[in-house]
């Protein structure tokens, strides 16, 4: 098993890896990460080494896409913790660069992905997905890889990544990859390592409400508003404090549907304590 792992911290090296390997005909995966790696980061990774001959994991805590009051500073690092894990992966090389790296410090370019972002997260993080969207901009453009690999977990970040790569043409495949949940169904996050015990058990309940009402628009699809209530309502019991939102979305535009007619998916996002968890489930019709 392979102890240890390339790591580079200079876009410039990246760049050399990323050439050698081309020069060679082998194809490149890359796997954005924020670090604090757990299995739902672990599927994206065995997913990139599936597809493609070379894969790349990324650890960059982008400081572009907390809010002013958001967990920047909080955010749980351990980068020789997740070094042990992509080396025990066979993971090729790890880019963790260094905020001077990715930002000039008169930096003033920023992609903004407009209609996607506009409910769900968006009106609740005001700036996250422009930094997002901006940071794997750059990721993209810095290594080109054949394909890049992100979680439905965070669905709205996927369907905002797809759609940058397409309308600033970047070349590369945008994979979406399912969610790993725990075993009582909450879905694997960094920031579940916040929760307090009590708030770990009522935590499973995002996920049971918001694969409930999917079941149930399977069946009534133009019951949107009465499941709705229904899910606030259940989460409100359980102990969740301010609910962001619930809501049904069209998977492509991100905009409220009132009515399941086409594919859709439900979507929740509700705080436990000082802890913000969101999570979705489809629409199976
Ligand atoms: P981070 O929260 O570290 O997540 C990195 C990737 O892992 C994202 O694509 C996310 O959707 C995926 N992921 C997280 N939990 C998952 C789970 N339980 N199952 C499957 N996939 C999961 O998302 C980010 O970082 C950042 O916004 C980033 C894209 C790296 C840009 O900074």
């Amino acid at each position: 098993m392979p102890t240890s792992i390339i790591t580079v911290r200079r876009v410039s090296e990246l760049r050399a890896l990323v050439a050698g390997w081309r020069r060679a005909d082998e194809t490149i995966g890359l796997v954005p990460t924020m670090g604090a790696l757990h299995d739902g980061h672990l599927a994206l990774i065995r997913q990139a080494q599936a597809d493609c001959r070379r894969c790349i994991a990324t650890l960059f805590v982008n400081p572009t896409q907390f809010g002013a009051n958001e967990d920047l500073a909080a955010y749980p690092r351990d980068e020789a913790a997740d070094r042990t894990k992509l080396a025990a992966l066979g993971v090729d090389a790890l880019f963790a660069p260094t905020v001077d790296e990715m930002y000039a410090p008169d930096a003033s370019t920023t992609v903004i992905v407009a209609g996607l972002t506009e409910h769900l997260c968006g009106p609740f993080r005001p700036g996250h997905f422009a930094g997002v969207a901006t940071v794997v901009a750059k990721l993209l453009l810095q290594s080109l890889p054949d394909a890049a690999y992100f979680g439905e977990k965070d669905f709205q970040q996927l369907q905002v990544i797809r759609r940058l790569a397409r309308d600033l043409d970047i070349p590369v495949r945008i994979v979406g990859v399912p969610t790993v949940r725990d075993a009582d169904g909450l879905a694997l996050s960094s920031r579940n390592a916040y929760l307090s015990a009590d708030e770990r058990k009522a935590a499973s309940t995002l996920p049971r409400t918001l694969s409930s009402i999917a079941e149930r628009l399977a069946r009534s699809p133009s019951d949107v508003a009465a499941q709705i209530d229904w899910g606030r309502a259940q989460l409100a019991a359980a102990g969740f404090g301010k609910i962001d939102y619930v809501e049904v979305c069209d998977v492509e535009t991100l905009q409220p549907v009132n009515e399941v007619s086409g594919p859709a998916r439900v979507f929740g996002a509700a705080w436990l304590g000082r802890t913000r968890l969101i999570d979705n489930a489809p629409v199976q019709r």
